[in-house]
């Protein structure tokens, strides 16, 4: 079934001048860009987006980081677009994620792992509500 999907290549991977090869090999992967921005998150926006970990200690860390710097934001079209994207992008922990996957190859850290992808279909409804109205929506 083909779905859509939110990812955000991360304030780190931006910084560093990531953005061109993360799309490459999202888009060498099958997967077509139907809406794409740049931005920097304000903190509150970003907990409001994390609003699933609020309890989790790294919380205060994580919404910090993610609202530090400019990140991209893409909504992805492709047959089984979560659960591919997951693939692509491979464990939270970059010293654990597979070979080849775009965490093991880019992220710091567990935290600055460089790349968001929408872990169900739910979330990627929710999150893609988050970033892109319907007139940023480039599908047919
Ligand atoms: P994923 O992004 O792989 O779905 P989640 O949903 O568990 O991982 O965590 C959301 C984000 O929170 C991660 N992408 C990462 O940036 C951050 N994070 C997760 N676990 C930790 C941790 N133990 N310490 C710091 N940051 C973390």
């Amino acid at each position: 079934m083909v779905e859509q999907t939110l990812t955000i290549i991360k304030p780190d991977a931006v910084q560093r001048h990531l953005v061109g090869k993360i799309l490459s090999h999202i888009e060498e992967d099958g997967f077509t860009i139907v809406g794409l921005k740049m931005l920097t998150l304000q903190k509150a926006q970003a907990e409001a987006f994390y609003q699933v970990h609020r309890e989790r200690p790294f919380f205060s860390s994580l919404t910090t980081f993610m609202s530090s710097g400019p990140v991209v934001v893409a909504l992805l079209e492709r047959e089984n677009a979560i659960e591919r994207l997951r693939e692509l992008m491979g464990a939270t922990d970059p010293k654990q994620a597979a070979e080849g996957t775009i965490r093991r190859r880019y992220g710091l850290d567990v935290e600055k792992n460089s790349i968001h992808g929408s872990d169900s279909p739910e979330t990627a409804a929710t999150e893609i509500a988050f970033f892109f109205n319907h007139l940023e929506r480039c599908t047919p």
